[in-house]
């Protein structure tokens, strides 16, 4: 049995910008990390995952680097770095960076050689194409919105960019990028992290032919020619033999639009490519069509369906999950497939308890702990988000209300997760004594960390018992799993099996109250049931004439 460190571990991702200010200029900074990394322990994280703190311009937030190796000035110091990661390790916590390695920040060196001209030595670090009849090289699109390729004039060329056109695509065919990328994480490596996030790590190989997508599978954007790409696993198996495999890393990669088969190719020990992936199917399920920007309620079966096939496959595949509901990109999962007015507490844990009880590496977003929520800005100077931001142009050019784009951008903004982190019910959360870059929601008053850890039946002490039961059974590590009353409409409940043992999770994702009997097949006779955790106080132990839920009421029992 692989007994990775981090098959048991829980990870705890940190948006710098966001989580606590300590220089008074409304930004997040490392010294702020370093304050709350008693809170962090208390908790029972074992691993901080930082975003980009590298020196970068912010158009997006720090996933648009200028400097590999230097710290952005806002966040603070290498000094003020070096004094984070040793709090981390004092503490028996570990630190993995955020690298994003798929494009650089257009005010990157290598970019602003590379621009200079057709033969600069930097040309060919990015992916620079001749027009096509006046236009584009192909029709691809960002992921930002519009064209994917952006004319330069000074050297009558366009070059690629999946995001925003700030954010130029690095040329992963060229070996000496590879080279220069390996040796860069090669020096945070031996600075002592303890790991990687690999942003968008599966789109750096290109079909070479660059060809226009024929729409004839949606989305017809072009990702299919960049998606897994064709050299992809043998950039993975390179850059594990030059930098991960020389140290005993947590390497996690964020595959946009991926599929399980290459999540198991990616994963598997023996490949020796990544840890484990973060796939966002299941985050899709209130996409309609796959559309993102409309007001939409999410499918819960097709919820249930795709984390289960997920489970399942990978499971069998040898393959590893990160397990999330939420991260910097997507809304609070509070908002989103709970309900964070009538049942906050009730549906936040059941939110928690439904993926923890998983199989695969758990990941919580800061604020996620105590049950931040979407902060329902209501007016499009609220929001900061380069995503949203372009994403309403395009909306008012197509003819979209502006009331009808705050109602898209209230459920869909990137920004929903951004709000800075609710420490206490002071003036700004407590996030800083400045303005913050960006609004603070309305419930900080009442949802913010300082209050969670005052209430004993809290959600952050709910997550605390959570990680903590992973340490403690196997089960939950290295269990079968069986998605069993599958056509329920309000419940989700799956059962975990290791040798003698079985957990049954039912989680009641409604705020209805409702009652089901067991299958027929699960025998409970003369074994033992405990309650394993709850989200209510006087939940029954008794399970053989069936189970009622009460509303968001979420359940483990534990049967041996
Ligand atoms: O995200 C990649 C990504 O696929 C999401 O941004 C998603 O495409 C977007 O939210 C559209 O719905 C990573 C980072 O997590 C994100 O913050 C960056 O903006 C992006 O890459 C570019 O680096």
């Amino acid at each position: 049995m692989n007994q990775a460190w981090w098959k048991k571990a829980v990870v705890y991702q940190i948006y710098p910008k966001s989580f606590n200010d300590t220089t008074g200029n409304g930004v997040g900074d490392l010294q702020g990390i370093v304050e709350k990394l008693d809170y962090l322990n208390e908790l029972g994280v074992d691993v901080l995952w930082l975003t980009p703190p590298y020196k970068s311009p912010q158009r997006d937030n720090g996933y648009d680097i200028s400097d590999y190796y230097d710290i952005h000035p806002e966040y603070g110091t290498m000094k003020d770095f070096d004094e984070l990661i040793a709090g981390v390790h004092e503490r028996g916590m570990k630190l993995i960076m955020d690298i994003v390695v798929n494009h650089t920040s257009t005010d990157h060196e290598w970019f602003q050689q590379a621009k200079q001209s057709k033969d600069n030595p930097y040309r060919d670090y990015y992916i620079w194409r001749d027009g096509m009849d006046g236009g584009p090289p192909n029709n691809w699109k960002s992921k930002f919105g519009g064209s994917a390729w952006k004319y330069d004039e000074q050297t009558d060329q366009y070059y690629l960019h999946l995001f925003d056109v700030t954010q130029a695509d690095l040329n992963w065919e060229n070996e000496q990028v590879r080279k220069s990328i390996y040796e860069m994480m090669s020096f945070w490596a031996e600075k002592g992290v303890d790991g990687f996030r690999l942003d968008v790590i599966n789109l750096i190989s290109k079909n070479q032919a660059f060809p226009d997508d024929d729409g004839s599978v949606a989305p017809g954007d072009g990702r299919k020619y960049y998606t897994d790409g064709p050299r992809v696993h043998e950039y993975m198996q390179e850059m594990n033999r030059e930098v991960f495999g020389k140290y005993d890393l947590l390497t996690v990669g964020e595959m946009s639009s991926t599929t399980i088969d290459h999540c198991i190719l990616y994963t598997r020990p023996e490949r020796k490519e990544l840890s484990m992936t973060f796939n966002f199917h299941h985050l899709k399920v209130d996409y309609p069509n796959g559309e993102k920007w409309t007001v939409a309620d999410f499918d819960f079966y097709e919820l249930k369906k795709i984390l289960s096939t997920w489970q399942k496959e990978m499971n069998a595949g040898k393959g590893w999950n990160a397990l999330f509901w939420c991260n910097h990109d997507q809304p609070r999962v509070l908002s989103r497939f709970g309900d964070d007015v009538n049942y906050p507490v009730e549906s936040g844990k059941m939110l928690a308890t439904t993926i923890h009880m998983m199989q695969g590496t758990p990941y919580v977003y800061q604020g996620e702990e105590f049950g931040m929520t979407n902060p329902y800005f209501d007016s499009i100077d609220q929001y900061r988000d380069v995503e949203s931001l372009n994403m309403y142009q395009i909306l008012k050019g197509d003819g979209v209300t502006e009331d009808e784009i705050i109602e898209i951008l209230k459920q869909k903004s990137r920004d929903n997760s951004r709000t800075p982190v609710q420490w206490d019910d002071s003036v700004n959360a407590g996030f800083s004594e400045a303005d913050p870059w960006i609004g603070v929601a309305d419930n900080y008053k009442t949802v913010n960390a300082k209050e969670a850890i005052e209430q004993k039946d809290s959600v952050f002490y709910h997550y605390q018992q959570l990680i903590q039961l992973r340490k403690e059974f196997d089960i939950i590590t290295y269990g079968d799993y069986e998605w069993i009353l599958q056509d329920d409409e309000q419940i989700f409940a799956y059962v975990r099996k290791w040798n003698d043992e079985t957990l049954l999770v039912v989680n009641n994702f409604y705020g209805l109250a409702t009652r089901f009997q067991l299958p027929e097949k699960f025998n409970v006779h003369g074994k033992q049931v405990d309650i394993l955790i709850s989200n209510y106080e006087d939940t029954s132990k008794s399970i053989v004439d069936g189970i009622g839920l009460r509303p968001y009421e979420s359940v483990v029992y534990h049967i041996h």
